[in-house]
């Protein structure tokens, strides 16, 4: 039996399936309650048709380097695709019973302009939105909860899971500027029911590494349950929830562990912010280092790359010396055990995390990862090096300067700046380097984009284990 939907989720990407689906199974285990997930893909039908056609039930095969495990979080009550079906989904979205109305759309799902932070109203989807479409997320949530401020009025929870800083105060903006940008009748009537209160946003910090399902995940799967799965999700045995506890309409209680304690429980508190900076930078920053200098040295996994043993100690350099001087450790947080972890994570190789997979979109997660601590070390006089480093791996992966290959594995990344980059590659490396930064939300300033530009020449010209080396400020072997 399904339970009741209570939870419209925006993105049915493996990340949601296999963590915000696998902690609402533990708290529907521990406590029942009306908390089925209507999940809703934004224009992909393919995992959603999959989903139905298999009863809403998939696979989660759990891979360690002691083996793989399956569990079936069967927590969903349907699978729409909303460019396919846009009314069902916003009757969902404005339905009374929906009390929480949950995100995983990757950064760039968010359509922010990054030169102002708040909504791009140059979107074409954000402009077709406008006109009374709803094809992107935020004009998806924003036409949903305008309905319920026409109708009913009934509270509900706007929950961001991805991993952008201040998630739910940056999907409260999204939201706003959108609403602020319909036509005066809608445009009141949204703002007005924002205003009074009935739509909280908390913050949340996510955290499970999820791979792409492959045809190794579909086997595992069968294997392990004994029933074919066209869309199994692999997944780390971590996974971490934080989050911040103000539910306009109540909440599943995901504090409760699942899985016979296999799934830890989410952690409620006023503290997201110091836990996301953790992982932001500490995790997501470092990886996206693993992912750029792993795909240039040839490797196609992330755990393969931290094998490496320059890029290993590179990846020491930026978590130890650039990011963690910048976090403020959480209380109950032991920093150095947590940065252990990560290393031990990111060597899990039978998880077959692609640097293809993590190098993705990156000037979108980079806007994320990078700004933030390169400003904090310039403002007192400190280069980050590995920060530049990253940045330049980046460069190098997607747009390389010219009658440079930086391999198949950086060409298979997806990057939405590509274009836009390929055009100053052909150019002088400052002007490259610039336009990169530009695209991070601009240069810091500090000496940075000529350290960045330094660091691209020598990984251009002499490869990762040399330019790993000049970033420590060891001397190039000639
Ligand atoms: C990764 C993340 O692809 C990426 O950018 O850094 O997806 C990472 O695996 C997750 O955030 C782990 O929680």
């Amino acid at each position: 039996m399904h339970p009741p939907t209570g939870i419209v989720h925006i993105g049915l990407s493996n990340f949601h399936r296999a963590h915000q689906a696998v902690h609402t199974a533990a708290a529907l285990a521990a406590e029942p309650g009306p908390w089925g997930v209507l999940g809703v893909a934004p224009r992909s039908t393919a995992v959603a048709d999959a989903l139905v056609a298999q009863d809403l039930r998939y696979t989660v095969v759990e891979i360690s380097p002691d083996g793989e495990r399956a569990s079936v979080p069967a927590v969903h009550t349907g699978a729409l695709v909303a460019a396919r079906d846009p009314e069902p989904v916003l009757a969902a979205l404005a339905a009374p019973d929906t009390r929480i109305v949950s995100l995983t759309v990757t950064e760039g799902g968010y359509t922010i302009d990054p030169r102002t932070g708040g909504i791009d109203l140059d979107d074409p989807g954000v402009r077709a939105d406008l006109a009374g479409a709803s094809g992107t997320a935020i004009g998806l949530v924003a036409r949903g909860l305008l309905r319920r401020a026409r109708g009913h009025g009934a509270p509900v929870t706007v929950l961001s899971c991805d991993n952008l800083l201040a998630n739910g105060e940056v999907t409260q903006r999204l939201v706003r500027g959108f609403a602020a940008a319909l036509p005066a009748a809608e445009r009141d009537d949204l703002l007005g029911w924002l205003d009074a209160g009935a739509v909280t946003f908390p913050n949340s910090m996510v955290d499970r590494i999820v791979p792409a399902t492959t045809d190794a995940t579909r086997a595992a799967a069968a294997r392990l349950t004994g029933v074919p799965d066209a869309v199994p999700v692999p997944a780390e045995p971590f996974s971490m929830w934080v989050l911040q506890d103000a539910f306009a309409a109540g909440r599943p209680a995901w504090e409760a562990p699942g899985d016979r304690g296999r799934v830890p429980g989410a952690v409620f508190t006023d503290d997201v912010a110091g836990y996301e900076l953790l992982k932001l930078r500490l995790l997501n920053g470092t990886h996206s280092l693993l992912a750029y200098l792993g795909a240039l040295a040839g490797e196609d996994l992330i755990a393969d790359s931290a094998a490496r043993p320059s890029i290993r100690a590179a990846a020491a350099r930026v978590l130890h010396d650039d990011y963690r001087p910048t976090v403020r450790v959480p209380d109950g947080v032991d920093v150095d055990d947590y940065a252990a972890r990560l290393f031990t994570r990111w060597s899990n190789v039978a998880l077959g995390h692609r640097t293809r997979q993590v190098g993705s979109d990156g000037s979108l997660k980079l806007a994320q990862r990078i700004p933030g601590p390169a400003a904090e070390h310039l403002a007192s006089g400190t280069m980050p090096h590995h920060l530049a480093l990253t940045v330049a791996g980046w460069l190098a992966c997607v747009a390389p300067p010219a009658g440079f290959d930086p391999g198949p594995h950086a060409a298979a990344m997806a990057e939405p700046a590509r274009d836009r980059l390929a055009a100053t590659a052909a150019g002088p490396a400052d002007g490259h380097v610039r336009a990169g930064l530009d695209l991070l939300g601009g240069d810091p300033g500090g000496g940075f984009a000529a350290r960045t530009a330094e660091l691209l020449d020598v990984l251009v010209r002499h490869g990762v284990d040399a330019a790993a080396a000049e970033a420590a400020g060891e001397r190039r072997a000639a």
